[in-house]
């Protein structure tokens, strides 16, 4: 037998789905899992008339595969990655590679791609996104660690991944950096996705429960505005075909029947602590996670309800004229969030030298992700003409696109105040925007409070930068 040019441990849903997908593009392959009922039934069940081989010891798996060997670890991040990495290790020889696609941390990713290349195997950590069906048809794919072991992949991962048009490359897979930047880029890909979907969410409650859109009409509503260059999105179109899905139990809409309490499995509170950690204000993104866990507080928010009542305003004004004012304080909200998305890679890749390529981040995007948009085509040119921004909101596009909607933004702000419906994510956006186009904001008075009680100094607008001073308040 012809040994195998590529190796998958781990049969959940993504390991299947994506040894299925690199057979399908003409590579033979071997498959490994812990559980061996696993492997038996994928093989029966999925594996059918493939070239794929199974393997029910992880010495079997590795002398099926052809030098260097190409292994792809997609089993639960944390614990499980370095058990299957210690189980491999000793069996390897070097030049072979290990490839994290799950969701590691990316500092478990630095640690990991040390220890293997201290050994002389190579290890890459690469984020996959696009879900099951992503990782069946073509994900977007995020590869960070060792560059040789990137370079000896990329014929394979070129030919998996998403393909979209771009004149530069269609495959949505680029080399993203050195240790754990596939998986840090990964990370905030998710933070963005957690601020898109409670930006999409606070849209969908004002109309609903503001404007009073019936499930019908917000499935109109969505669908024209994925028609749109602003709001052209896999999330858009998703939440299209959400209001339309009628519940075969009651005959009523789906939608109306699924509770509002969201979970969450670490990725976007990662990218918040790491925003907190690297000084990069991503409030839209802080607010999305926070508004999951509001929301999962189910039976207290009940109980509050009976207790704490709101303004109790009905809305009276031409529902027409406010839906795309809706639709602009959604844009506006976006641009701001992935501002500080694209804000927090750049600093880390300042600071853990990465050396990311942005308008290839946005590129990558455009395809097989739960984030890929219209939008992204604008992000990458705005990166791509100035390499050197300090933030997508002063790209001229972008700056201009949100000076002109400012106006309604505030208005839907200013609306859903007076209904007391809660648009944390909108606002945290307004208030980014406010608090970054403005020269002078209060901290004069914060300063001036922490020398007063901690002797801690400050600076003074009328001496340079770096001199501090110091008062005796008290005199
Ligand atoms: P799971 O995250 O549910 O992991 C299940 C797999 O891990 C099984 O193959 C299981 O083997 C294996 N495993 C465990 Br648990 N502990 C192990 C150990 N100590 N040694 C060896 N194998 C072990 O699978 P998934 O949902 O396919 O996700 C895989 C990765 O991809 C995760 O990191 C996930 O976060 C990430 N991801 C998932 C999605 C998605 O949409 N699901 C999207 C993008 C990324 P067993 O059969 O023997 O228990």
């Amino acid at each position: 037998m012809t040994k195998r040019t590529f190796g998958v441990i781990g049969l959940a849903v993504m390991g299947e789905n994506l040894a299925l997908n690199v057979e399908s593009r003409g590579f033979p392959i071997a498959v490994y899992n812990r559980s061996p009922n696993k492997t038996e039934k994928f093989m029966a069940e999925r594996a059918v008339d493939k070239d794929i081989k199974a393997a029910y010891t992880v010495e079997e798996f590795v002398q099926l595969l052809e030098r260097p060997r190409k292994i792809l670890v997609m089993v639960k991040a944390g614990g499980p990655v370095d058990a299957v990495i210690d189980e491999l290790k000793p069996l390897l020889e070097a030049g072979d590679m290990i490839i994290d696609g799950g969701n590691s941390l990316y500092e478990d990713t630095e640690r990991r791609t040390k220890d293997l290349e201290a050994t002389g195997l190579g290890f890459v950590g690469m984020g996959v996104s696009g879900g099951e069906e992503g990782a069946l048809l073509g994900p977007s794919l995020m590869p960070g660690g060792t560059p040789t072991a990137y370079k000896e992949l990329e014929p394979i991962l070129t030919k998996i991944a998403a393909q979209v048009e771009d004149p530069d490359n269609p495959a949505c897979v680029t080399f993203i950096g050195p240790g754990g930047a596939g998986h840090y880029v990964k990370m905030v890909h998710n933070g963005i996705e957690y601020g898109d979907m409670q930006l999409i969410a606070e849209a969908y409650d004002i109309l609903k429960n503001g404007l009073g859109l019936s499930n019908e009409k917000l499935h109109e509503v969505f669908g024209q505005w994925n028609q749109t260059d602003e709001l052209n999105s896999f999330l858009i179109e998703i939440s299209t075909d959400i209001f339309a899905k009628k519940d075969p139990e009651t005959g009523g809409h789906l939608i109306d029947y699924i509770l509002d309490a969201a979970g969450q499995k670490g990725t976007g509170r990662w990218t918040v602590m790491s925003g907190l950690e690297l000084g990069v204000p991503i409030p839209t993104i802080y607010a999305a996670v926070n508004a999951r866990v509001m929301s999962s507080l189910k039976e207290e928010r009940v109980a509050a309800s009976g207790q704490l009542s709101g303004p109790g305003k009905t809305f009276s004004g031409d529902v027409e004229a406010w839906i795309p004012k809706v639709r602009d304080a959604l844009y506006c909200s976006k641009m701001c969030s992935y501002a500080q998305g694209m804000a927090l890679i750049a600093k880390a890749s300042q600071e853990f030298g990465y050396d990311v390529n942005l308008p290839e981040i946005a590129r990558i995007w455009k395809g097989g992700c739960i984030i890929r948009a219209g939008f992204l085509d604008k992000i990458k040119k705005a990166f791509k003409d100035n390499p050197q921004l300090p933030n997508l909101l002063l790209a001229p596009e972008f700056k201009q696109s949100i000076l002109d909607r400012q106006g309604p933004w505030r208005e839907v702000l200013m609306l859903a105040n007076e209904m007391g419906i809660a648009v944390p994510a909108f606002s945290s956006s307004l208030d980014y925007f406010d608090s970054y186009r403005r020269a002078v904001l209060p901290q004069n008075l914060t300063q001036a409070q922490r020398d007063y009680f901690g002797a801690h100094t400050y600076e003074r607008t009328d001496k340079p930068r770096g001199e501090f001073f110091h008062t005796e308040w008290l005199d």
